[in-house]
């Protein structure tokens, strides 16, 4: 039996974790977004004490909806470490679906029943870009270069066919996340995603894309940095050369072997 024939059981209660730097512009149009589109969903916002009082926003959204909750941390720790955070909430609170959403409006939420929908056959679905149906509006060249070249050494270093693992549109099945063991992963920026990606492959598990339609923000301001691509092209290019020695010297994957702490 393949990965994709094996039985999977219901979906179960779906949690959309919303993480948040300084995107009061943003909050309650995606929550709002997110409400209309899958009604029975509950809505967590990760915040890390916005200088600008995201947080605030976030509370008031809480208090009129008991449908959003929120998560107040000290201070900005990442986009990985503000996932994990809200993925062990939800993990704890039993929901069975866990979904990854920017505040932007980067991911829209008409497009999440979708990737719900996809989940039914699959462990981990990434709305994706890269793939045919997907499309990108309002990004310069210069970024559209940038996604598809370090998808592209991703996919070359790390052996892996999904063509947009730097995306962060996603479903997680619950049982997916007890899988890969999040204590071991410590990246943050766009390799958080790279690196959950790669867990759920070499865990056995059953990886799907599904086109989406991403539109850069209008309103508010880019986290993305320069460290953030350092990051990511010195992890995947540590895996990629780990894998590499690991074949060579006949090694397997095993269960939580991918990529392991050490190799951070
Ligand atoms: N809690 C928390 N959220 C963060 C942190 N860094 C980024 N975010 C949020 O993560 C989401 C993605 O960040 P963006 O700045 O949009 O980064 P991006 O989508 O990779 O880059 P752009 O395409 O330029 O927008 C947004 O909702 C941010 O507010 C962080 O350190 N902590
Ligand atoms: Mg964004």
């Amino acid at each position: 039996m393949t990965a994709f024939d094996r039985p999977r059981g219901p979906l179960g209660q779906v949690a959309v974790i919303i993480p948040t730097y300084n995107e009061r512009e943003n909050l309650e149009s995606i929550t709002g977004r997110v409400r209309a589109s899958v009604p029975d969903a509950d809505i967590l916002v990760v915040d890390d004490n916005s200088p600008d009082r995201t947080g605030e926003i976030a509370d008031k959204l809480t208090a009129a909806d008991p449908h959003i909750h929120v998560l107040h941390r000290q201070g900005k720790s990442g986009l990985g470490s503000a996932y994990i955070a809200g993925f062990r909430w939800a993990l704890d609170r039993g929901y069975g679906v866990l979904v990854e959403m920017d505040a932007d409006g980067s991911h829209d939420p008409a497009e999440l029943p979708k990737l719900l929908t996809a989940l039914a056959d699959a462990d981990l679905v990434i709305g994706s870009r890269w793939v045919t149906g997907g499309t990108v509006h309002n990004w310069p060249r210069s970024r559209e270069v940038l996604s598809r070249g370090a998808n592209a050494y991703a996919r070359i270093m790390l052996g892996v066919r999904i063509r947009d693992v730097t995306a962060g549109y996603r479903a997680y099945r619950a049982q997916t996340l007890r899988k890969i063991c999040l204590d071991q992963v410590l990246s943050q920026g766009y390799c958080f995603q790279i690196d959950l990606t790669l867990r759920a492959i070499r865990a056995g598990l059953e990886v799907t894309e599904v086109p989406i339609s991403f539109t850069e923000r209008t309103l508010g301001a880019s986290k993305m940095s320069r460290a953030v691509i350092a990051e990511a092209l010195w992890r995947v290019t540590q895996w990629g050369a780990a894998s590499r020695l690991r074949r060579g010297r006949g090694g397997r994957s095993g269960h939580c072997l991918a990529p392991k702490n050490q190799q951070h």
